[in-house]
This record gives C-alpha cells, sequence and structure tokens, in this order.
C-alpha cells in the first residue's frame, strides 16, 4: 500500500492524497460507508461504484464471523468474492462491535469473552485471533484490536485500558507479521490510538502507535459522548505525533461538521453509520441543511430532495414521495433514503478535496459547517 500526498492547506493540517491498495486507488480525504454484515445496509453495489464512486467499504469482524462465519467466508474465497466488491475493504476488529452489541462481556488480559447477539453462543476474541480472522475476511486494510473506554471514564481505567491496548498492538502486529494474507493481495494493518479524554494518555499513546511504523493509524475511542471540541483537541494533540506522511483514520465519525473540523486538524479517512442509519430514521444531509422527511412541511413538496446534489436519488424523487415512503415503511424509502444521504457524504469529502487542491479549504470549512448543520 502506497500513500502520496498531493496538496496541504496552507491554513490548517488539511491535505489531499491517493492511498493506493491492491482493490484499487482512494482519494483522500475519504468518507467509507458502513458495511457491517458485507452489505451497505438498502444499498446495491452498482450505485455504490457508480452512482456515488464509493472507493472504499467498512466491513465489521465482530458481525461477519458470527455470521455468515469463517468457514463459509474461507470457501467463498474471501468478502470481495462472497459479496462482489472488488474495491478496497476495511474491516473494523470487534474491540468497539463487542463491547456495543454482544451481551455479556468480560475484558481480560487475554482477550476479550462475550455472548453472540444473535444466538447467545459463547467466543472469546484476542488479538491473535482477530488478526486470524481479518486474514481470512482479507479486507485490504485490517485494525488492531483496541478497547474503546466509554465516556466519561476515570483516568486510572483510562490508563490501564490504554496499556491494554498497546500490548493487544504489540500481539496483533507479531501475529499480523508471521502471516501471510490468503487471496493473493496484501493486506495492511492499521494500530489505533486510545487514551480517552485525557491528553498525557493521548500523547502517549500516539507515540506508541506511531514507534510501530505501520502503513497508516488509527484514532480510536473518541465520538462516545464527549463535547465536540474535547474531540478536536484530542485529535489536534495525536495528530502532531502521528506521522504525517501516513494516513490517519479517525473511527466511527461524525456529522459533516465533525468531519470538515477533523479535516482540518490533518484526518485523513473517515467512517461512520450516521448517513446510513439517520437515512432509515428519514433524516437526510442536504446542501441546505437537515431536514426530517416525516415532518409535515414536506407531505407537499414536490421538489426534489436537493437538487443542488444532483446524482440519482436526490435529483429523481420527490420530498413528498420519499416522506411518504418511509412513513409507510416502505423498502424503497430506506433505499432512497440511504443512497441519498451516502451521496451527501461522499459529496461532502470531494468538496474538501477540491477546497484544500484550491487553497481556501478553511474559510470554505465556516461556510458550510453552519449550512448543513441547520434544521430545515
Ligand atoms: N475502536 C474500534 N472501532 C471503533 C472505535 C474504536 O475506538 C470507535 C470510536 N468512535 C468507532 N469504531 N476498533
Amino acid at each position: 500500500m502506497t500513500f502520496t500526498i498531493h496538496q496541504t492547506d496552507p491554513q490548517s493540517q488539511a491535505r489531499t492524497g491517493t492511498l493506493t491498495t491492491d482493490h484499487g486507488p482512494i482519494q483522500t480525504p475519504i468518507f467509507m460507508p458502513v458495511g457491517t454484515a458485507g452489505t451497505v445496509k438498502a444499498v446495491h453495489q452498482r450505485e455504490l461504484e457508480h452512482d456515488i464512486n464509493a472507493e472504499i467499504i467498512l466491513g465489521n469482524t465482530y458481525h461477519l464471523y458470527l455470521r455468515p462465519g469463517l468457514d463459509i467466508l474461507s470457501q467463498a474465497g474471501g468478502l470481495h468474492r462472497f459479496n462482489g466488491w472488488q474495491r478496497p475493504i476495511l474491516t473494523d476488529s470487534g474491540g468497539y462491535q463487542v463491547y456495543s452489541l454482544s451481551n455479556t462481556r468480560k475484558i481480560k488480559e487475554e482477550g476479550v469473552t462475550f455472548k453472540s447477539h444473535i444466538d447467545g453462543s459463547a467466543h472469546i476474541f484476542t488479538p491473535e485471533g482477530v488478526m486470524d480472522i481479518q486474514r481470512t475476511i482479507g479486507a485490504d486494510i485490517i485494525m488492531a484490536f483496541d478497547e474503546c473506554t466509554p465516556y466519561p471514564c476515570e483516568y486510572d481505567y483510562a490508563r490501564r485500558s490504554m496499556d491494554m491496548t498497546h500490548r493487544w498492538l504489540q500481539r496483533c502486529i507479531t501475529r499480523f507479521d508471521e502471516t501471510q494474507g490468503h487471496y493473493g493481495y496484501r493486506q495492511v494493518l492499521f494500530p489505533i490510538v486510545q487514551g480517552s479524554t485525557y491528553t498525557d494518555l493521548r500523547r502517549q499513546s500516539a507515540e506508541v502507535v506511531a514507534s510501530h511504523g505501520r502503513e497508516g493509524n488509527a484514532i480510536g475511542g473518541l465520538a462516545v459522548g464527549e463535547p465536540a471540541e474535547q474531540m478536536y483537541e484530542m485529535i489536534a494533540i495525536v495528530n502532531e505525533i502521528l506521522p504525517a506522511d501516513k494516513p490517519r483514520y479517525l473511527m466511527g465519525v461524525g456529522t459533516p461538521a465533525n468531519i470538515l473540523e477533523a479535516i482540518a486538524l490533518g484526518v485523513d479517512m473517515f467512517d461512520c453509520v450516521m448517513p446510513t442509519r439517520n437515512a432509515r430514521h428519514g433524516i437526510l444531509f442536504t446542501t441546505e441543511g437537515v431536514i426530517n422527511i416525516k415532518n409535515e412541511k414536506w407531505r407537499n413538496d414536490f421538489s426534489p430532495i436537493d437538487a443542488a446534489l444532483g446524482g440519482y436519488a436526490s435529483t429523481q424523487y420527490s420530498r413528498a414521495y420519499l416522506r411518504h415512503l418511509i412513513r409507510s415503511e416502505e423498502i424503497l424509502g430506506a433505499q432512497i433514503a440511504s443512497l441519498h444521504n451516502l451521496t451527501f457524504y461522499l459529496w461532502l469529502v470531494r468538496e474538501a478535496r477540491q477546497h484544500i487542491a484550491a487553497g481556501d479549504y478553511n474559510s470554505w470549512k465556516n461556510d458550510m459547517t453552519t449550512r448543513l448543520m441547520k434544521r430545515l
């Protein structure tokens, strides 16, 4: 994998680049649609590829391991073969989903024992096991096994958890480096910075992560309920330490405003369920602001969902029609709304890249942030 930086913004830490994997290139800053169970919910791959030009999607170790399971994924020849997506895939390690989804979980030095949210069966995730699983899934970018601390988090817990995440990271690296991909293309491992909202812990964690010299680095443990200002402060501290010539991935973030702010702080990659999850609940992001399509005010608005955005879903269907579909819980409602919100997120990062290249990123970001977060 190579990462080439094209332009850097003179007024901020923002930059544009290209990340090249064996499944193709990714223009950064990028937003990665979340495809938890090997599918971006309610969105066809034809739409991902041709309508919104998604250059990479996410998968989740936790979900894919539980269902369909490694036997099927390995028989298929990996997730790319199984779901037919031929562009890059990144998998999260389960070091987050296991905390948010599984019923009972116990975190120990060896790993995390948990019960499946599907059938209650007992499992253990260890750093070594999670590397093996992600090798079998066959993602281009795989994530280290970590503990994402909750917010708020006592200092002592945050410190002990971070230290364990660092020991787990060493175990991940050892296992990863002594194994190979099963399918003939290269995989890379990104470590994850933790440390809750404590500046000294964040610095320490960024130093440890940077010292491993991997092909890219991630920032975890943020957007878990802390104020946005605190999140930005942590990102700024961490990004001073993470190498500038490697991609930086902020995990699970966020709103359009969060993304634009983090880009200014030097982040290159984002993922979040927000566009797809909100879409299913009728919350739409548009170039004018945020819409709750279920509201009465859209019942006879026959204008397109977002004419300025362009793209199929956003111009083909009216707000009144989408309101009707979502209120009727029609499957097509979720499909249109999801495709629309992803069109918006991919448009947002494309615009960001263009403004970084043009040298006016900061002023554009400030204008956009107020506009995009307005409730219509
Ligand atoms: N760790 C992992 N995945 C994540 C996070 C994390 O801290 C977050 C935090 N926002 C989202 N996804 N492994």
